[in-house]
């Protein structure tokens, strides 16, 4: 038995903030589980602090299903994207002991490599067509072979996915990270929107992406929860011509339903489920064939054990993984999921922004990105290790996600 000894959240905010949990056993084996909960950190930090590390002190690390199971239904209170959060991380940190102790990186656990690296895609965008095919250039130049598209909308100053800077340490936002209040406290950014003015000008862009860089790039883009599975139709079949690789995310996240009616009028590749937190969520999606991509992360979709089920399962249906992997997602949940792009056979496609140098001293990890493809590297375990004394130096920030209103004030989907 390897007994669990101690179990310790870290919260660091080496220019964005990161919940982490370090899971100690008995014999000196530590393991790292992502908790990150974009703009609600603390209540992941106190969940764990308060309710879960007290039942993990002399478990078995190695019954990782047990340990899961026992987290899930023992709470009674199901999913959710706190709990699945808190979960996601004693996961991922036992999948890194359990790795260490078998002296194996953990791609070796989950069914060994399938394939030499992960596709992985960039997010390029720019408020106009000049910058915008700048920013393409750009991530070419850094070696994407896959391209996120995002683009400004005439008329509209601050939308999303269009990064407010380059960020002078190389980490790109798809947002403008804060906006402070009386006393400095960080308050949410507010974005606008109009729906049919963006129905109008994103097939423009995306023709002339196309003519400047050939048929060939794959090309990608997120709608943000932002349509009428009517609006996203219309979307769906202006994007035709520019052969997408997926649209993401176009209707909002908990009405599965409302992709049966995009289903049925594009032909256009479908993604969704980045705040989704289980596999429940996918249930209609996967079983009727409505989406061709799942967008969890395994940060907050209950970790490896629970998002490897939900690969499988959508395996079954020709559904293809593409994992979320943008900045608010630590190294540690990004090493996860890499692990499991390389093991899993029905991976699509890996999303790849770049952690800040910040961020990359506090998590020193193994990832590799050449050619295009992403590997998590040898190293045993997850590959990350956390320098403790590097984390302490960033004190928690709070910070928000942008709020999104219409033209009349009207809150609309962020
Ligand atoms: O809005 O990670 O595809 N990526 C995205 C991201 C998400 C943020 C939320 O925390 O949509 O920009
Ligand atoms: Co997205």
């Amino acid at each position: 038995m390897t007994t669990i000894k101690s179990a310790e959240v870290i919260v660091t905010s080496p220019g964005r903030n990161f919940v982490t949990l370090q899971i100690t056993t008995e014999d000196g084996t530590t393991g790292l589980g992502d908790a990150t909960l974009n703009g609600r950190e603390l209540a992941v930090a106190v969940y764990l602090a308060d309710h879960v590390i007290p039942l993990l002190k002399g478990r078995d690390a190695m019954n990782i299903e047990d340990t899961w199971q026992y987290l899930y239904r023992g709470a009674y209170w199901r999913r959710g994207p706190v709990t699945m959060a808190a979960i996601a991380a004693v996961d991922m940190a036992l999948w890194d002991i359990k790795a260490k102790v078998a002296e194996l990186p953990l791609y070796q656990l989950l069914g060994g490599q399938s394939r030499t690296g992960a596709l992985a895609y960039g997010h390029a965008s720019g408020r106009d067509t000049e910058e915008l095919f700048d920013s393409i250039r750009e991530h070419q130049e850094m070696g994407y072979k896959a391209i996120r598209v995002q683009t400004g909308i005439p008329g509209f100053d601050n939308v999303y996915g269009v990064a407010a800077s380059a960020g002078g340490d190389g980490e790109r936002y798809d947002h403008e990270p804060a906006r402070r209040g009386s006393g400095g406290r960080a308050l949410p950014v507010e974005e606008s929107w109009d729906t049919r003015a963006y129905l109008r000008h994103v097939p423009t862009v995306f023709e002339a992406v196309r003519s400047e860089f050939g048929a060939e790039l794959p090309l990608l883009h997120d709608g943000h929860h932002r349509m009428t599975p009517r609006e996203a139709a219309q979307l769906g079949r202006s994007l035709e011509p520019y052969d997408l690789f997926w649209l993401e995310d176009c209707t909002p996240g908990e009405d599965q339903a409302a992709l049966r009616y995009v289903r049925d009028h594009t032909t256009t590749p479908l993604a969704i489920g980045e705040v989704f937190n289980s596999v429940h969520d996918y249930q209609t999606l996967i079983t009727e064939r409505l989406i061709d991509y799942v967008r969890s992360a395994v940060t907050h979709t209950g970790g490896i054990t629970h998002l490897k089920k939900l690969a499988d399962f959508a395996s079954i249906y020709g559904v293809k993984t593409g994992f979320h992997g943008p900045t608010d997602v630590s190294p540690v949940g990004q090493a996860a999921h890499l692990h499991l792009d390389l093991a899993l056979h029905n991976f699509g496609i890996q999303e790849y922004m770049q952690h800040s140098e910040a961020t990359l001293q506090v998590f020193q990890t193994s990832l590799r990105f050449e050619d295009g493809l992403l590997h998590p590297g040898e190293r045993i375990g997850l590959g990350v290790t956390l320098d403790r004394d590097a984390a302490r130096e960033h004190a928690y920030d709070p910070a928000y996600l942008p709020v999104n209103r219409l033209t009349d004030g009207t809150v609309h989907d962020w």
